[in-house]
C-alpha cells in the first residue's frame, strides 16, 4: 500500500450532558480525526487525546502536531506500508501513543477495506455484540446521580461505572446499592486517592464492586500492589497500563487483576491486542475503554472488544450516551440484553458522513505524500 495524502481535520462537537471527572469537566470534545488517502483505498482514525493534557499528557493540539511534524514524515518514508509496520517505523519517537494509534488505525482501515475484511475479523473477535456499560461522571448531588442511573438502566445498559474523587466515593455508591440492588457495579477514580487513603478506599467493600479503577498514581504501581492487599474490590488498571510490557509487570507484582484496554493509551490496536493476550496468558479479564469517541473510534473499540478475553462490559456505550445526533457515522445502538453490536463491514465498518463532518469542522490540513 503507497501513502498518498493525509488529512488533518479539527471537529467540535458537544456532548448530550457535561462529563465531570476527578481531573475535570469536560461540555464538548475537541477531535482530531485523520483520514488517508492510499493508492488502494481511503482510512480514517480519530485521535482520543482531549482537548488538555488531563488525563494523560497528550491533548489534540499536541497530537495534530507531532503527527505532521514528526509521526507523518516516518510513516512516508515506509515502502510497502502495511498496519503491523506502522509501530516500527514510528517507534523512534518518545511517547504521543494516542497520536501514533490514531495513525495506525488509519493504515489499518485503509488496508482493511481494500481487502474488503472487517477489522473485528482481523483482530481476533469471536463475539459479533458484546455487553456493553456506561461511565457516570461525577453529580451535583446524590439525587440528581440516582436519576442518571436510572436513565442508564432504563435505557438497559449491562453494568454501570461512577467516577469517584475523594469526597465523592462511599456515599454515591452507597445510594446507587440501596437504590438499584445488585445492578452490576464498579468506580473509576482516575488517579485521585494515594495510598494514605487506603482505609477509606476499604470502606467500598461492602458494596461488592466489580472493581476500583486506577485508584493511585499513573506511576504508582507498587502503591497499587499494595492497596491490592487492603482492600476487598479487585483493582483494576488504566492510565498505568501504557503497554503490554506494563501490564506484564503490573500482574506480576499484584498491582491488578482486571485491565482497562484502550488502544489509544497503549499506541494502537495491535498494542491493545497485545495487552490482550498477556493479560490472557495470565488469567486476567480485561475490559474495553473508552475515551467518548465518535463512531470512529467507536467502531474501533467495539472491535477489539469482541476479542475472547474482554469478558467484563466495556465503556463500549451507545451513541446517544455521547451525542445527541450522532452524524459522523451510522449511529451505535444499546440492544436487549444489554448490548452493542460489532461492525461487520470491512475495515471499520462505518461510513464517514462528510458533509457533515465539514458542518461541525474547525480547522483542516491536507499534506501530499511524494514518494
Ligand atoms: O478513565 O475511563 C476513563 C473518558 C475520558 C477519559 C478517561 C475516561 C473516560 C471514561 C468514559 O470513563 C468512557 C466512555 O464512555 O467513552
Ligand atoms: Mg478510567
Amino acid at each position: 500500500m503507497k501513502l498518498q495524502e493525509i488529512e488533518l481535520r479539527r471537529i467540535r462537537l458537544p456532548l448530550v450532558a457535561p462529563f465531570r471527572t476527578s481531573f475535570g469537566v469536560e461540555h464538548e470534545r475537541d477531535i482530531l480525526l485523520v483520514k488517508l488517502t492510499t493508492d488502494v483505498a481511503e482510512g480514517w482514525g480519530e485521535c482520543v487525546a482531549g482537548a488538555e493534557p488531563l488525563y494523560s499528557s497528550e491533548y489534540a493540539d499536541g497530537a495534530h502536531r507531532v503527527i505532521r511534524d514528526h509521526l507523518l514524515p516516518r510513516l512516508a518514508g515506509v515502502p510497502d506500508l502495511s498496519p503491523a509496520r506502522v509501530g516500527p517505523a514510528l517507534a523512534t519517537v518518545e511517547g504521543h501513543p494516542m497520536a501514533k494509534a490514531a495513525l495506525e488505525l488509519a493504515v489499518l482501515d485503509a488496508e482493511l477495506r481494500a481487502h474488503g475484511m472487517p477489522l473485528a475479523g482481523y483482530l481476533g473477535a469471536v463475539r459479533d455484540k458484546v455487553p456493553a456499560g456506561v461511565s457516570v461522571g461525577i453529580a451535583g448531588s446524590i439525587p440528581e446521580l440516582l436519576e442518571v442511573v436510572d436513565g442508564y438502566l432504563a435505557d438497559g445498559y449491562a453494568r454501570i461505572k461512577l467516577k469517584i474523587q475523594p469526597g465523592w466515593d462511599v456515599e454515591p455508591v452507597r445510594a446507587v446499592r440501596e437504590r438499584f440492588g445488585d445492578v452490576v457495579l464498579q468506580v473509576d477514580a482516575n488517579a485521585a486517592y494515594t495510598l494514605a487513603d487506603a482505609p477509606r478506599l476499604a470502606r467500598l467493600d461492602p458494596f461488592d464492586l466489580l472493581l476500583i479503577e486506577q485508584p493511585l498514581a499513573t506511576d504508582d504501581v507498587r502503591g497499587h500492589a499494595e492497596l491490592a492487599r487492603r482492600v476487598r474490590t479487585p483493582i483494576c488498571l488504566d492510565e498505568s497500563i501504557t503497554s503490554a510490557r506494563a501490564a506484564a509487570d503490573a500482574i506480576a507484582v499484584g498491582a491488578c487483576a482486571i485491565v482497562n484496554v484502550k488502544a489509544g493509551r497503549v499506541g494502537g490496536f495491535l498494542e491493545a491486542r497485545r495487552v490482550h493476550d498477556v493479560c490472557a496468558a495470565n488469567g486476567v479479564p480485561v475490559w474495553c475503554g473508552g475515551m467518548l469517541e465518535t463512531g470512529v473510534g467507536r467502531a474501533a473499540n467495539l472491535a477489539l472488544a469482541g476479542l475472547p478475553n474482554f469478558t467484563l462490559p466495556g465503556d463500549t456505550s451507545a451513541s446517544d450516551r455521547y451525542w445527541r445526533r450522532e452524524l459522523i457515522t451510522e449511529p451505535f445502538v444499546l440492544e436487549p440484553p444489554g448490548v452493542v453490536r460489532v461492525p461487520s463491514g470491512p475495515g471499520l465498518g462505518v461510513t464517514v458522513d462528510e458533509e457533515f463532518l465539514e458542518a461541525i469542522t474547525t480547522s483542516v490540513e491536507r499534506r501530499r505524500v511524494d514518494r
